[in-house]
């Protein structure tokens, strides 16, 4: 398939905190996706990726609120959080892109999740529906018309910013490279395909694409 000019790739979050051997919020197989984004990235004119980016006393850390523990599922400020292990802190190895994504490939690199009080699973904005982070602005002036999704994790990161894509880009059409996410876990991974089917978010394998 002939990618069209308007076309933009988000690598969401392919950095070391989401790959297994980090040890702080690890995907399972995540670190698979990685040739398969840097083999799509030169085929795009617009090439963007996102970065999990949070403050030491983040809310989502389970450790930050007493009596929490990992993967329990509460409220941060009225609004439905997962508590997640420590990860991703700004300016930590865990922040940073892993070494073998292409990140020299990228022209514009959009940071989540730095208010302290909300986390931000979609690369648009944060989980209150506050902030936006100014991606939407970006793809806007570029004349971007088709959005391709890939990176970490699926059922988290990518899902809502899947979602949000369709929600605030009216006429945008948003595709997920299957292939080339993975999720935090299997059975939320597979609710969240057939949301974003259901919501009219394209789903494809990387092999569609050609080469
Ligand atoms: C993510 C959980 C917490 C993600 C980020 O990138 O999908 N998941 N923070
Ligand atoms: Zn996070």
């Amino acid at each position: 398939m002939k990618l069209p000019v308007d076309a933009a790739m988000l690598a969401v979050d392919v950095q070391k905190g989401f790959i297994t051997e980090s040890r702080e919020l690890p995907v399972s197989r995540g670190r698979e996706v990685i040739p398969i984004i840097n083999r799509l990235l030169p085929r795009f004119r617009v090439r963007v990726a996102s970065q999990d980016w949070h403050p030491r006393n983040h809310g989502s850390f389970a450790g930050n609120n007493p009596g929490r523990k990992p993967f329990e599922v509460g409220e941060l400020d009225g609004v439905p959080q997962v508590f997640w292990p420590d990860h991703c802190v700004q300016g930590s190895r865990g922040a940073e892109f892993h070494p073998e994504f292409d990140q020299l490939a990228i022209q514009a690199i959009f940071r989540k999740g730095s208010d302290p009080r909300v986390d931000s699973y979609s690369v648009f904005c944060d989980n209150a529906g506050r902030n936006p982070s100014g991606l939407h602005g970006y793809l806007a002036s570029l004349g971007v018309r088709h959005l391709y999704l890939a990176g970490l994790a699926l059922d988290y990161c990518v899902k809502f910013t899947a979602l949000d894509a369709l929600r605030l880009m009216p006429g945008l059409s948003v595709t997920v490279i299957l292939d080339a996410t993975r999720p935090v876990d299997p059975a939320t991974g597979d609710l969240a395909v057939a949301e974003m089917r259901e919501a009219g978010v394209r789903l494809i394998g990387s092999s569609e694409l050609g080469d």
